[in-house]
């Protein structure tokens, strides 16, 4: 049998025994400088770092993303300059559950995907939903709040759910899509992925373009219904993260196929919709799918607390050839992302290798902060500007730099409304013509069910009103279905509607 290692302590120092500590006799005292037994009792007190406020519960996968398509038209960016290969991190999670909750809750997911470019790492920080719920992130604090815990008896609430939605009916579109067939995804590889945001593309001659990214998964869609959902939430929990796990260690690795829409710079300004406005979708007729390339998940973690709960996601990180829109929740999100991992995971989280760029270099004046690991050599200033060879900012960049803000009429334009936007018309025209009949009736059993435990008569009058705005046939359905009902005990009816392929 190989000679297996001595145990050692963080220090490397060869230990005596992993199962006594040092006493003064067989049952005497335990002697202080027994310092090996300190580090371990004081190492498992410090084994956790903050979970994550949103998205604490989830898994994830390396892979690579490969551009088979020519979109240098619209972008420069070295990674999707077609035939290019780049390695990739993609994290899924469910969006209000804490670390322990189940995978199969009725929830949006998260789909993080951090690309090592070769010009640095580009953080797409998507969802599996084209929308959201709100459209300004100043709401962020309070829509997540009204979806966690009430803070007297810590337990979540349908009437705290449906008085923010009801009150905040930009929420509409989003609830549409939480409460439908898509709400509970059978597993991470049979669900799409969005960047949900509008994004702004630029090529190599300066001309900019705002795009949307959709992800579509080469698995199929497959859900889960209510029932089986709830029943794996009690018999495993991890059934995500155990799916994806056990598919690539099997070999079987999943794929999607990124496409984009492509709005023309100009066209922003009177589209029909507010196209910078998150609760809201570019119908594909409008602005069809262009073909980008192929994201496959082909290698586990080593690691899940190194190379999982550390990693680090951040839509500030953006390469060149892509940056920000006027998208409010975006610009919100591009300062919380970092400020959250400096603080969950500290003032050097990219410097850790999961997160660090994996190839491009960093030429960095900023230095040490707890827990410095890389550092440039002796003679590199860390200062600028300097006189001794030091890196500088590269001015062309400055032609990068969004150009809206100074868009004064695009901003004006931003802000006002265009000509269909209101709060309820995609979320009408996704239960009427992207449901099915089979769907509708799922739909209206979910809604049912989660409104039917609200406790409140003017919540849950409001609501019937927020889905009768959706759909009047909807929301006369749904008050039938509640007339003269008691609250429910549960929020999500269990139902033996048929599996949905
Ligand atoms: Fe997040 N979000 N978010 N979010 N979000 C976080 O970052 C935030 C929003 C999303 O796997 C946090 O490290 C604000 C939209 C994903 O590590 C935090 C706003 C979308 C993940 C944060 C939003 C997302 C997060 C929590 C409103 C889809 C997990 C801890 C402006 C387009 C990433 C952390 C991972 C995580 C802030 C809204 C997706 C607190 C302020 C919209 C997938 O920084």
């Amino acid at each position: 049998m190989s000679q297996v290692p001595y145990t050692t302590t963080n220090a490397g120092a060869p230990v005596a025994s992993d199962a006594h500590s040092q006493s003064v006799g067989a049952d005497g005292p335990i002697a202080l400088h027994d310092h090996y037994l300190v580090e371990k009792l004081a190492q498992f007190n410090r084994e956790k770092v903050p979970e994550r406020i949103v998205h604490a519960k989830g898994g994830g996968a390396f892979g690579t993303f490969t551009t088979t398509h020519d979109v240098s038209a619209y972008t420069r960016a070295a990674l999707f300059q077609k035939g290019t290969t780049t390695e990739t991190l993609l994290r899924f999670s469910t969006v209000a559950g804490e670390q322990g909750s189940p995978d199969t809750w009725r929830d949006p997911r998260g789909f993080a995907l951090k690309f090592y470019t070769t010009e640095g790492n580009y953080d797409l920080v998507g969802n599996n939903t084209p929308v959201f719920f709100i459209r300004d992130g100043i709401k962020f604090p309070d829509f997540i709040h009204s979806q966690k815990r009430l803070p007297g008896s810590h337990l979540r609430d349908n009437d705290m759910q449906w008085d923010f939605w009801s009150l905040s009916p930009e929420s509409a579109h989003q609830v549409t899509w939480l409460m439908g067939d898509r709400g509970i995804p059978a597993s991470w590889r049979h669900m799409d992925g969005f960047g949900s945001h509008t994004y702004q593309w630029i090529n190599a001659a300066g001309e900019r373009f705002w795009v949307k990214y959709h992800f579509t998964t080469n698995q199929g869609i497959r859900n889960f219904t209510p029932d089986e959902a709830a029943q794996l939430a009690g018999s495993d929990a991890d059934h995500h993260i155990r799916d994806l796990y056990e598919a690539i260690e099997g070999g079987d690795f999943p794929s999607w196929t990124l496409s984009v829409q492509v709005m023309p710079y100009a066209d922003a300004a009177e589209y029909r919709f507010n196209p910078f406005d998150l609760t809201k979708v570019w119908p594909h007729a409008d602005y069809p799918l262009i073909e980008v390339g192929q994201l496959e998940l082909n290698r586990n973690p080593e690691n899940y607390f190194a190379q999982i709960e550390q990693a680090t996601f951040a839509p500030s990180n953006f390469v060149p050839g892509i940056a920000a829109s006027p998208d409010k929740m975006l610009l919100a999100r591009i300062f919380s992302y970092a400020d959250a991992h400096r603080y969950r995971v500290g003032t050097n989280h990219a410097q850790l290798p999961v997160n660090a760029p994996h190839a491009a270099p960093v030429y960095s004046y900023l230095k040490d902060g707890a827990a410095r690991y890389a550092f440039n050599a002796p003679s590199v200033p860390v200062y600028a500007p300097n006189s001794v060879g030091g890196a500088a900012a590269d001015p062309a960049r400055a032609a990068e730099s969004p150009g809206w803000e100074s868009d004064g009429a695009l901003q004006r334009s931003a802000a006002t409304l265009h000509p269909e936007d209101d709060d309820f018309g995609q979320a009408g025209t996704l239960y009427r013509e992207v449901f099915d009949d089979a769907a509708r009736a799922r739909f209206l059993e979910t809604i049912t069910g989660h409104v039917g435990a609200v406790k409140s008569d003017e919540i849950r009058e409001r609501a019937i009103g927020y889905w009768t705005n959706v759909d009047a046939g909807l929301g006369a359905a749904l008050r039938a279905a509640l007339a003269g009902t008691a609250p429910f005990e549960t929020g999500e009816p269990a139902t033996a509607s048929v599996p949905v392929a």
